[in-house]
């Protein structure tokens, strides 16, 4: 388990620029949520897109990425996720889960959590379970594997929690973060969206999810994916990747991807 909460992150024009594609994007997706690799083929919002690749290489998130798996990172963009919480819709807010459903097994991975405004108080942010002591994860991997066979949703209540670990065992922490700040956690950290009824605002926020290019998740090879990377030989110093089902990541043109006909992601 990995957990680190980096205040800071992005600040001044790099939010600026965060908060001007989630803009963009959501008002592209009209929904409450998308994500980074779903308007890839869109130039306008590639460009968008681009702006926000060098925010995150230019922030300290790559270096811990890398200080834990001694990579720098590619980033998931179909997995690089845009949420907008408002205070009135509960059912969008989503319930105790792992970030191992977006990766299906223990390969290096990191996503970090950035609210776009400041959250805890007025506006809905982010729940943690944090173990009072070592916590035994195999119960919970267990019932997880269970809910993956039987197609069930892979979220867990507040009693699954306390029969699986017992109420001693944790604590439920919500985090109180100001806008450009991030938590950063691996995929065996429980979390959902925080319980805040008192909530009177609305938030933006992205899920930045990475991984080390040479050892991507076995699931990810049974889909198609979309990526980008730091790269300096680069027009615009980002390349993107495209990896296909069973086939190796390779780079892929602007040409190729205002092709792309492909619907994944949001
Ligand atoms: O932003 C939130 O409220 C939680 C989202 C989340 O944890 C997820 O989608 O994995």
């Amino acid at each position: 388990m990995f957990f680190k909460a980096r205040p800071d992150v992005f600040v001044d024009a790099a939010l600026a620029d965060l908060r001007a594609c989630a803009d963009d994007l959501l008002e592209r997706a009209r929904r409450d949520r998308t994500s980074l690799g779903h308007f890839l083929s869109n130039a306008t919002a590639r460009a968008k897109i681009v702006s926000v690749a060098h925010r995150f290489y230019a922030s300290e998130l790559p270096a811990l990425f890398a200080g834990r798996h001694g990579v720098t990172p590619i980033l998931n963009l179909g997995y690089t996720t845009i949420r907008f919480q408002a205070p009135e819709a509960p059912e969008t807010q989503v319930g105790w889960h792992l970030d191992l459903n977006f990766v299906g097994d223990a390969s290096p991975f990191m996503v970090a959590w950035v609210p776009l405004e400041d959250v805890g108080a007025k506006r809905i942010g982010l729940d943690v379970c944090v173990p009072t002591r070592t916590l035994d994860l195999d119960p919970l991997l267990g019932l997880w594997s269970r809910r993956v066979s039987e197609r069930r949703p892979q979220t867990f209540s507040d009693r699954d929690l306390e029969d699986l670990f017992g109420a001693d065992a944790y604590q439920v922490r919500a985090l109180h973060m100001s806008a450009g700040s991030a938590a950063v956690f691996d995929q065996f950290v429980l979390h959902r969206t925080q319980l805040l009824t008192a909530a009177t605002e609305s938030r933006r926020s992205f899920e930045f999810r990475m991984a080390d290019p040479n050892r991507l998740p076995t699931s990810w090879e049974q889909r198609v994916g979309l990526f980008c990377q730091l790269d300096g030989a680069a027009p615009d110093g980002i390349t993107f990747l495209i990896k296909r089902d069973g086939e190796p990541c390779r780079q892929i043109s602007d040409t190729e991807l205002d092709a792309l006909d492909i619907s994944y992601g949001a």
